[in-house]
C-alpha cells in the first residue's frame, strides 16, 4: 500500500521534471532591446547587446514612440558608416517591432532617425544555433558550455526528482 502511494505520488513530478527540462532546452526568449530603457537615443546599445546570449528563435522587441525612432536591420559597412542609402535588410517602424532571429549570423541594428544611428542607436549582435536545433547544427565542436549546461540541467533534474520521492514519503 505504501509502495504504492510512492509510486504514484512521485509520478507527476517526474512528468514536471521531463518537460521542465524538454523546454529548458527549446524554449526561445524575447529580448526587450535596452531592457527597461527600450530602443531610445542616450542608451549605450554596445553594452546591452554584449549583455547576453542570442540564439535563433530568440525574438528581439524593440520599444519606442512611433515616429520618434524606427528600427532598420541592416548590413555590416551601413550599420558602421550609418549611411542607410545602401544595405537596408529590413524596415521596422510601428514602434512595438518584434523581430524574430531566425538564422545563425550576425545581425546588425540601426535607427535610421537622422542623427541617432551616429549618436549611438546602432547595435551589432552574434546569433548562434542553438542546443535544440542539433540535427541540422552542422558546427562540428560543440560550443564549450555545453557540456557543464547539461550537467545543471540533469543535476537539477535529480534534486527535483529526489524532493519527488521525498515528498511522496511524507504525503
Ligand atoms: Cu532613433
Amino acid at each position: 500500500m505504501e509502495d504504492k502511494i510512492v509510486r504514484y505520488g512521485s509520478f507527476p513530478v517526474i512528468i514536471f521534471m521531463i518537460c521542465f527540462l524538454f523546454l529548458n532546452g527549446t524554449v526561445s526568449e524575447v529580448y526587450n532591446v535596452g531592457d527597461e530603457n527600450g530602443w531610445d537615443s542616450e542608451v549605450d546599445y554596445a553594452s546591452w547587446s554584449e549583455k547576453y546570449n542570442f540564439t535563433v528563435g530568440d525574438v528581439l522587441e524593440f520599444k519606442y514612440n512611433r515616429g520618434q525612432h524606427n528600427a532598420f536591420e541592416v548590413t555590416e559597412s551601413t550599420y558602421r558608416t550609418c549611411d542607410t542609402s545602401t544595405g537596408v535588410v529590413s524596415k521596422y517602424e510601428s514602434g512595438e517591432d518584434k523581430v524574430k532571429l531566425n538564422e545563425a549570423k550576425k545581425y546588425w541594428f540601426v535607427c535610421n532617425v537622422s542623427g541617432h544611428c551616429l549618436g549611438g542607436m546602432r547595435f551589432g549582435i552574434d546569433v548562434k544555433a542553438g542546443n535544440s536545433s542539433s540535427t541540422t547544427n552542422l558546427e562540428p565542436i560543440p560550443p564549450p558550455n555545453s557540456g557543464s549546461r547539461a550537467f545543471d540541467r540533469w543535476s537539477l533534474g535529480l534534486y527535483l526528482f529526489a524532493f519527488g520521492i521525498l515528498l511522496s514519503l511524507f504525503c
